[in-house]
């Protein structure tokens, strides 16, 4: 199971932090820009500076697609660097995802096929059978937008449907029927701790996708009292600009996972 990869990672370096390697081209340091391929060295410096403590990277396909096939280019550079040196760190494409079933069969080919990512982010608005073609890769994870971090997320999410937030509704249809090659997450925002505890009693061990900590102000403290499995995991609390673009991303890094791991304990 592709969840496993993530276990195996998170027991081994007891954290489980995950780095956004978002790294807009407008805010990396000065030193990399007369790079050949800047992005990639930027992100080769991250990993360098971030891998020890941390279980998984997730790039926002935004900040490469800005370059066009320069961005393209140094995406692929950055998984193949890591799917080279570090192997067992869990690798998320963060592209927020999903159109009619064979339209997805495209994407699946890039992400996953091409590009090599362990999992991808989805949106849910298509239902299930769009979605199959993701579904289906039993090898890869599918993360699944619930409820997300932004200050508007209540816009559609809070919806009541049925005496049900919607994000309730996608909550159990994707820890139910969704699930069958247990290869689903959840995306939940660090900023709503509250739906984090609900979410997490209705969907068991189910790993859930925490952004929203650091640049967005998440508490860590909140998060893991409310998102925690029973066995004390099944949480990846993802921070991006708020390390790679700090003065010293190791120790903003080391910091966050001391962090976690003192309200882990
Ligand atoms: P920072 O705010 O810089 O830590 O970045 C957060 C990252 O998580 C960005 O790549 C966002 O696109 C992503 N994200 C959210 O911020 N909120 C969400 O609800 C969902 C995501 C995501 O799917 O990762």
């Amino acid at each position: 199971m592709i969840i496993d990869k993530y276990n195996k990672r998170v027991k081994k370096v007891d954290s489980l932090l995950c780095v956004g390697l978002d790294s807009d081209f407008k805010r990396i340091p000065k030193r990399f820009l007369n790079m050949k391929f800047p992005q990639f060295e930027f992100n080769k410096w991250i990993i360098k500076e971030t891998h020890e403590y941390v279980s998984a990277y997730k790039s926002n396909s935004a900040f490469y697609e800005a370059r066009g096939d320069k961005g393209i280019r140094e995406l692929k550079m950055t998984i193949d660097y890591l799917i080279d040196k570090y192997p067992d760190i869990f690798m998320i494409l963060d592209a927020k995802r999903a159109d009619i079933g064979n339209t997805n069969n495209g994407y699946v080919d890039f992400i996953f096929d091409w590009l090599n990512f362990d999992a991808v982010t989805l949106h849910p608005y298509l239902g299930v059978e769009a979605l199959q073609p993701f579904l289906d890769r039993a090898d890869k994870g599918c993360i699944i937008l619930c409820r997300t971090s932004n200050l508007g997320a209540g816009e559609f999410q809070n919806l009541e449907i049925g005496n049900k937030p919607l994000w309730q509704i996608v909550a159990e249809k994707v820890s139910g029927d969704w699930n069958k090659n247990e290869n689903c997450m959840l995306v939940v925002g660090a900023t709503y701790p509250k739906e984090m505890q609900k979410i997490r009693s209705l969907v068991g061990n189910m790993i859930i996708l925490v952004p929203g900590i650091g640049a967005q102000g998440g508490s860590v403290k909140e998060v893991m009292n409310a998102g925690l499995d029973s066995d004390g995991l099944g949480l990846i609390i993802n921070s991006s600009r708020g390390i790679i673009f700090s003065d010293n991303p190791r120790e903003e890094a080391k910091k966050l996972c001391e962090e976690i791991r003192k309200y882990k304990n």
